[in-house]
């Protein structure tokens, strides 16, 4: 009979379910995002083993209350874009030798319920069971980068791009690009071989940028770096001219280039943002500062300039000609420093002060559309101990752990972050070199899930609330 009742009872329940997930939105698509290397795979891989073990989350509300039942992977709905691997990015941090994933350079999504039992009284009436369906969609920040170009024409977009290429550090990459560009003539008969070399030695000029002993963030146009599906593709053949701001005239090679910039704009960055972007509610952004602070002074700086600008997709709530052509409906962002675990855990709090020095700026023009913002220093996957020991004679806080190619466990001494942003303009001040480590053999053997720091945190800003 209680059989009968609850065959009966099921599909109302799901109904409900269902209809709740139309009423209160009971899915919750998240958007992982930062740039190369920063740590995109490595999060979502740990985020969901954290989340189908349990094990591992003392600071996710629902797991500490005892409300979260069980997390399962579901099929992927959207069969045009490719599944995150969860499955073997998991057996390379597991594996024997354990190692980190190859990078990945497009987007790709993953689908989880999470079944719980909700606090709220209505819902614990009509069944003590909820599901929320996880949709997290991990892609490029490079991508991101390209937002405040909508908003240019090819001419604005042009200057901006030819000052930036003048600065520091970047004006030595850009001397190959420099010298060809000198032979242009912008205001003359459109040369579609001339563009293409353009194009080339501008996206050389880029991947330089990206690969500078000073790694730098600000890389526009996005695709040139990530292209995607979009290789080789003809929108992606242009590079800045100086053209005069009222516009090229027909026929002539700055027009080309105007032309292809316009096609950019519309074929793939508003395609993107459409396809993707528009339909995320909540966002990480990861952030390697560790990797920046290596880069000093102009690295930092350099981070902040394509914080900004990645930020400008996340404006809401305002009508402008942004919010009328892509509506955001984020409503949280989390800004998290990565690989926190280079360093020891006495230094994690700077971390996070100096992650949300760097985003102040994306930071108040986010609030103020609304949208709850958070900084934290996470590490997905834990792969140092703290230790102390004696450094030039006195007991320091050391991480120990596997460096890379490395084999067996070294102690080191990472150094101090510095107590402000401003601090790295000091010629004279410490110059850092915060070393990559490798994942120690064994981990998640017992059952728990990947150890982490601070990932139930995030997970609890990120989700927390839609699980009560
Ligand atoms: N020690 C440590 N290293 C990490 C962690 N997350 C990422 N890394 C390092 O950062 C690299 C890039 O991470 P990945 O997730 O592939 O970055 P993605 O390009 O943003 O997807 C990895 O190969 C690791 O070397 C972490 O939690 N701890
Ligand atoms: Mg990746």
């Amino acid at each position: 009979m209680t059989g009968a009742v609850s065959d009966w009872l099921d599909p109302l329940r799901h109904g409900f379910d269902r209809l709740g997930g139309g009423l209160f939105g009971n899915t919750v698509r998240l958007g992982v995002t930062g740039l190369r290397r920063s740590g995109k795979t490595v999060f979502v891989t740990s985020l969901v083993n954290n989340l189908l073990r349990a094990g591992r989350l003392p600071f996710f509300g629902p797991a500490a209350e005892g409300r979260l039942i069980a997390a399962r992977l579901e099929p992927q709905p959207d069969l045009a874009v490719p599944r995150f691997d969860y499955e073997t990015r998991l057996a390379e941090i597991t594996g024997s030798p354990p190692r980190w994933p190859d990078a990945t350079r497009a987007v790709s999504r993953l689908r989880l319920a999470v079944r719980y039992r909700p606090v709220a009284t209505l819902r614990q009436w009509m069944g003590s069971e909820a599901t929320l369906v996880l949709d997290i969609v991990d892609y490029p920040g490079e991508w991101l980068m390209d937002l405040p170009m909508l908003g240019q024409d090819y001419a604005a977009w042009s200057a901006q791009t030819l000052a930036l290429a003048e600065r520091p550090v970047r004006r030595d990459l850009a001397r190959d690009w420099a010298a060809h560009l000198a032979t242009l003539d912008p205001a003359g008969p459109a040369d579609e071989a001339a563009a293409r070399t353009a194009a080339r030695l501008y996206t050389a000029y880029l991947e330089a940028c990206r690969d500078s002993d000073a790694p730098l963030s600000l890389l526009q146009p996005g695709r040139f770096l990530e292209p995607g599906e979009m290789k080789d593709a003809p929108a992606l053949a242009f590079a800045p001219l100086p053209v005069p701001a009222d516009g090229a005239r027909r026929g002539t090679l700055g027009r080309l280039m105007a032309d292809r910039f316009d096609a950019y704009k519309r074929a793939v960055v508003g395609r993107f943002f459409r396809e993707h972007f528009a339909h995320l509610d909540r966002q990480v952004v990861l952030v390697d500062l560790l990797g920046a602070l290596n880069g000093g002074a102009e690295g930092v700086r350099d981070l902040r300039s394509a914080l900004v600008a990645g930020m400008e997709g996340f404006r809401h709530g305002r009508p402008g000609w942004l919010e009328r052509l892509f509506r955001s409906r984020i409503d949280k962002v989390l800004f998290a420093a990565t690989k926190a675990d280079h360093v020891a855990s006495s230094q994690h709090a700077l971390l996070r002060r100096l992650l949300g020095e760097a985003v102040d700026e994306a930071r108040t023009s986010i609030r103020f559309e609304g949208a709850r913002v958070e900084a934290m220093a996470i590490a997905a996957v834990r792969s140092t101990t703290n230790v102390r020991a004696p450094v030039g004679g006195i007991e320091m806080d050391c991480v120990q752990g596997i460096r890379p190619g490395g084999g067996r466990p070294t102690v080191l001494y990472p150094g101090t972050l510095p107590e402000r942003l401003a601090d790295l303009d000091d010629p004279d001040g410490p110059r850092h070199r915060f070393i990559a480590f490798d994942p120690p053999a064994g981990l998640g053997t017992d059952g728990r899930g990947l150890p982490h720091v601070r990932l139930d945190a995030a997970l609890d800003f990120l989700i927390g609330d839609r699980l009560s």
